[in-house]
């Protein structure tokens, strides 16, 4: 067998499973940090449970993830994890899953690792939503999973801090209800919870705003006026309908207007 023909043949067995998205159907990829429970832990400059320098590695990764060679409107991050929302006519690759799922992986691994100094990874899968409405969802869902992640790890935290194990907080909290933890946490901690930093309890945004830019005619010194697409690191997310509209705006314009 010539090397053309071996070629032909061993091609066959390396793409035959090959899979690519349909147009039409929203993608988000979602990228997870692998085995980070044990990475925080170990590595102990970490402050639990959130650490601003471990949420700045996060950021850069999504500002990263974004120019990276994909059309992506909106990324978003929470925890260990990055969700990115690609343009509906997106067609990387020609929408071949497997490119999408081992570059992205491949690109928040390097990115976080050159940011972190240490090595780390992630790896990530394919949600492939039908509808605008799924997207919407899909949305509300991880930013609920922000909000409970941070009542959860503040409870847990604030005992551990206060000297428990982990043992003894995780039966100190058994059986809490959502209303209780609160409660926990303002009458035993003196924390409300509503005043910590929106980004632990919503997440982060990261979406192009168009701002205007005010300039002038070098030649005739006219005043000009135009506008540019800047990345926005939103720590403030809107709540509810207004954090629909933002991301149905996305959906449809690809980017956000600062000019109203
Ligand atoms: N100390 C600290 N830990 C954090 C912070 N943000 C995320 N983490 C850690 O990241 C973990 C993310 O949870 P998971 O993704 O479920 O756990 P994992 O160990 O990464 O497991 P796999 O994703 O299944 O590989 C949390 O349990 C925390 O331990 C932070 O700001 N500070
Ligand atoms: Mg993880």
């Amino acid at each position: 067998m010539n090397f053309d023909q071996l070629d032909k043949t061993m091609r066959v067995f390396e793409a035959q499973n090959d899979t690519f998205v349909l147009p039409g159907i929203h993608m988000v990829a979602r990228i997870d940090g692998r085995t980070f429970s044990q990475l925080t832990r170990n590595a102990d400059q970490f402050e639990a449970p959130y650490d601003e320098r471990f949420r700045d590695c996060m950021v850069a990764t999504v500002v990263h993830l974004m120019d990276c060679g994909f059309r992506v409107v909106y990324g978003y991050t929470q925890s260990d994890e990055i969700s990115l929302l690609f343009h509906l006519e997106d067609n990387t690759f020609g929408r071949k899953m497997r490119k999408y799922l081992s570059v992205l992986a491949g690109e928040a691994s390097a990115k976080f690792s050159h940011e972190l100094g240490a090595v780390a990874a992630f790896d990530c899968r394919m949600c492939q939503l039908p509808n605008e409405q799924t997207v919407l969802d899909y949305f509300r869902w991880r930013a609920e999973d922000a909000h409970r992640n941070a009542l959860n790890g503040h409870c847990y935290w604030s005992l551990r801090h206060d000297g428990m194990n982990a043992d003894e907080a995780n039966a100190y909290l058994m059986g809490f209800s959502v209303a209780q933890k609160n409660d926990f946490l303002f009458e035993k901690m003196g924390i409300n919870f509503n005043d910590l930093p929106c980004w632990q309890r919503r997440g982060i945004g990261v979406y192009k705003e168009r701002t205007p830019i005010e300039g002038s005619n070098p030649i005739t010194g006219e005043a000009t006026s135009s506008t540019r697409a800047q990345i926005k690191v939103d720590t403030e997310l809107p709540m509810k309908d207004s954090y629909t509209q933002l991301i149905s705006a996305l959906i449809k314009y690809g980017e956000l207007s600062a000019i109203g």
